[in-house]
């Protein structure tokens, strides 16, 4: 990890040090995630089988899982496994369970009833990527709310061969529908559909450069009408810590997030010379002893850590950086949040590792990376719904309120927009506004 003293750098020295790896869209990548999407529109699971077959040398015999093997996936799964899920389920269902919207219904003015309501998203594409580590827990994330939001039709996709814990993790959270498919075609099947895979109206998850490119490129197709929850980068935590902090908890912080992948960042930001240096050393040492020891130190090769002379610019850097997780190990971590103004998830003292917010507290671990978290919300109950508005307007409402519309609209000279009001003030014998 690079170690930098903040008020020794240059504005662009600073600006280097806070800066994320370039987001590969090539526009390479582009165009073959459009050909695969292409692909897909015209051959719809002939495509599919073709893709498994080419990039991960896996022919496909049925893209929809059966009952029979979606059943079968809980004998592969240990006791302890499952009951680590029952935990895990537990938590998340009452975090997003007291999410329920409430629906507003009031009078903006005498006889003019205004309504916000809220209902579920019809159907919802679940994406879980495949790769060296199954991710249970984003099923969990992903169908646990949807089920809580009351999404009709629920469906998940995932490359073959799909995990036996996804499989059982899927159907826990009552997924009936399971797709083995994988990459941009996976995403391009959600969107456009095939024979097998009705098409849906959102699609949630993380993925790799062509995953996350083709939900840009098929949110934005006007054959698919299709959203997706939220722009994805690669994951990234930040840890803000001063001399109570204990090293060995944050540099296992900081591995945590590092053997995510290549790409992951870390972030150590501290206003504490001696706790900076023994965290190097922690880190080392721990490292040692890491399966994924590889990848970590690519992501480290990457990371920085940061001495600030205060806890006020730690927290004002944070919040220019805007982290996905931001993990806050002082004296006063409360005292720090007050200030923090971008993170995704927030993780404060010294005995909330992020691997809790990642499994098991009840909080969603699908966070805005990449900076966005200035801007986008971390997912919630409400990414999984649609909000619409109601009006009604009693003939008096109508009287009331009528003449302001016909002025408003006649100033943008849209006389439809006002005779429309006219006829029925004229109908209630008024006659409306003078111009
Ligand atoms: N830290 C990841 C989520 C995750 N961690 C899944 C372990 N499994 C989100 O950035
Ligand atoms: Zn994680």
């Amino acid at each position: 990890m690079q170690y930098l003293v903040w008020d020794k750098l240059s504005e662009s020295e600073q600006a280097a040090a806070l800066q994320r790896s370039s987001l590969v869209s090539s526009k390479a990548l582009e165009q073959s995630v459009g050909e695969i999407i292409e692909a897909v529109a015209a051959k719809g699971d002939q495509a599919l089988r073709e893709y498994s077959e080419r990039f991960d040398n896996i022919p496909l015999e049925n893209i929809a899982l059966s009952q029979a093997q979606i059943k079968a996936a809980a004998q592969d799964v240990s006791p302890e496994l499952k009951d680590a899920i029952k935990t895990a389920m537990a938590n998340i269902d009452v975090f997003h369970s007291a999410q329920q919207p409430q629906a507003l219904d009031i009078n903006t003015q005498a006889g003019v009833r205004c309504e916000l309501r809220s209902e579920a998203i019809d159907s919802v594409g679940l994406y879980i990527p495949g790769g060296s580590a199954p991710l249970i827990s984003t099923v969990l994330m992903l169908a646990l709310p949807a089920r809580i939001a009351g999404c009709r039709r629920r469906v998940l996709i995932s490359p073959a061969p799909i995990d036996s814990a996804i499989i059982y993790a899927a159907s826990e959270c009552g997924i009936e529908d399971i797709y083995q498919s994988g990459g941009a075609q996976a995403i391009a099947a959600l969107a456009l559909g095939t024979e097998t895979i009705a098409p849906v109206d959102k699609i949630f998850g993380p993925g790799n450069r062509y995953v996350t490119e083709a939900k840009r490129q098929l949110s934005q197709d006007p054959r698919a009408r299709v959203s997706i929850d939220m722009p994805a980068g690669p994951s990234e935590v930040l840890v803000i810590a001063d001399e109570t902090a204990n090293p060995a908890f944050v540099a296992a912080d900081l591995l945590s997030q590092a053997e995510h992948g290549p790409d992951s960042q870390v972030i150590l930001l501290s206003n504490c010379e001696s706790l900076a240096k023994a965290v190097i050393q922690e880190l080392d040492k721990q490292l040692a002893a890491l399966p994924r020891a590889d990848i970590a130190r690519q992501a480290l090769a990457e990371s920085r850590i940061l001495l600030l002379d205060s806890l006020d610019k730690a927290a004002a850097v944070s919040n220019r950086y805007g982290p996905e997780h931001l993990i806050i190990q002082t004296r006063s971590p409360r005292a720090v949040l007050a200030q923090i103004r971008a993170a995704g998830s927030v993780f404060l003292g010294p005995y909330t590792p992020e691997s809790v917010g990642d499994y098991a507290s009840g909080t969603n671990h699908v966070l805005p990376t990449y900076g966005y978290s200035r801007s986008v919300s971390s997912l919630s109950l409400a990414d999984f719904c649609r909000r619409f508005t109601v009006q009604e307007l009693s003939a008096e409402g109508l009287c009331a309120l009528g003449p302001s519309v016909m002025t408003l609209a006649q100033a943008e000279q849209l006389d439809a927009h006002s005779n429309a009001v006219a006829l029925r003030l004229a109908s209630l014998g008024v006659s409306g506004s003078e111009g």
